[in-house]
């Protein structure tokens, strides 16, 4: 039986297309979603793995067929007759290419702009360069408009980062919380009331402002499951603005590597319902109306813990028993005395 080969290369088409589809939808590579923002960054990934899936296959499978098929048989020493120059062909995979990274690159502007990345100044609680000089007493009419941008830049009121998406523009968020980086340490002051922790808690469903800023070098606020970073600049605040949609405990990283204790520089995000996260709020107050702290006081420096204590949480997970930590502590300084007697 012979099959046109152009029959063949249309099932062989549509097989791919299939495995490519399937698999760039059904990958599990990704965190759960957990915020209404996860979902359009994931249906972006979702996109370029169904793509780079196919493209893939198409690669390694002609490498294989060629492989195969022209492989060298018993007697045959010459090479192969030369091949070169095919315009239409180059012209094809060059056209094809191209036509995919301008696909990918609106798609992902129109993401990125549909959670307010595009905007900066969208958000609520960003002056615009005309209030900041009228409070400055200043006359706007004295001032060129671009020294004006300028001013208000070098005062950080342009914020950086993913502000409202376009449905929240205009309005304030529901929730806003100042977020401080330090070495090594996340410290959340909740506005509007004297709470400050060391975890960060937030209403199901509500729209959420985090204001970032650092108090000594460059960190990279991250939440995975909600497919958001942020970098917190020395000097500069940052903002992100999302509404988690899942009640759940999701890790704070910092994703900027910024001294030794960069890996222990993890926190958690408590995502409540609106009850318990006001009777959390609650509860703070009052244990810090008592002994009220600043972000310094609450931040735990993990550079002064010993290595014993520094363990003890992983040690739990890897099912170290607290005998072998000491153990550890002991060789460790056997090990130094050691030394020092050697040299
Ligand atoms: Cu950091």
């Amino acid at each position: 039986m012979n099959i046109p080969s152009n029959i063949l290369t249309l099932v062989a088409g549509i097989l791919l297309t299939a495995v490519s589809l399937w698999y760039g939808q059904n990958h599990g590579l990704l965190p759960v979603q957990a915020s209404e923002q996860a979902a359009q960054v994931d249906g972006l990934f979702n996109m370029m793995m169904t793509i780079a899936t196919g493209l893939f296959i198409i690669v390694q499978g002609c490498l294989i067929f060629v492989a195969i098929k022209y492989r060298r048989r018993a007697g045959d020493n010459g090479d192969g007759s030369p091949n070169n120059g095919n315009i239409p062909l180059e012209i094809f995979w060059t056209a094809i290419p191209a036509a995919i990274v301008l696909m990918i690159s609106i798609y992902s502007f129109e993401v990125y702009s549909q959670m307010g990345g595009l905007d900066p100044m969208a958000s609520m609680g960003h002056k615009t360069p005309s209030q900041v000089l009228a409070q400055n007493g200043e006359s706007t009419s004295e001032m060129s408009m671009s020294g004006m941008v300028a001013m208000d830049n070098h005062r950080g009121s342009i914020a950086l980062g993913l502000g409202a998406t376009p449905a929240n523009e205009n309005k304030p968020p529901a929730v806003l919380v100042k977020v401080l980086g330090l070495q090594y340490a996340w410290t959340f002051t909740y506005a509007g009331t004297d709470v400050v922790s060391g975890e960060l808690h937030l209403p199901v469903g509500e729209d959420a402002q985090l204001d970032i800023a650092a108090q000594d070098v460059l960190h990279a606020f991250w939440l995975p499951e909600f497919r958001i970073k942020q970098d917190a600049i020395p000097g500069r605040e940052t903002e992100l603005r999302f509404t988690p949609n899942r009640l759940g405990e999701y890790p704070v990283i910092c994703a900027e590597l910024c001294g030794a204790y960069h890996g222990v520089m993890v926190t958690k995000l408590y995502v409540e319902t609106p009850e318990q996260y006001q009777s959390w709020l609650d509860a703070q107050q009052v244990a810090q109306a008592a002994e009220p702290k600043t972000p310094q006081q609450v931040a735990v420096d993990v550079s002064k813990l010993s290595s014993n204590q520094y363990l003890q949480p992983y040690a739990q997970e890897l099912g170290i028993t607290p005998e072998m930590l000491q153990h550890m502590d002991h060789h460790q300084h056997h090990d130094q005395y050691s030394e020092q007697h050697n040299s």
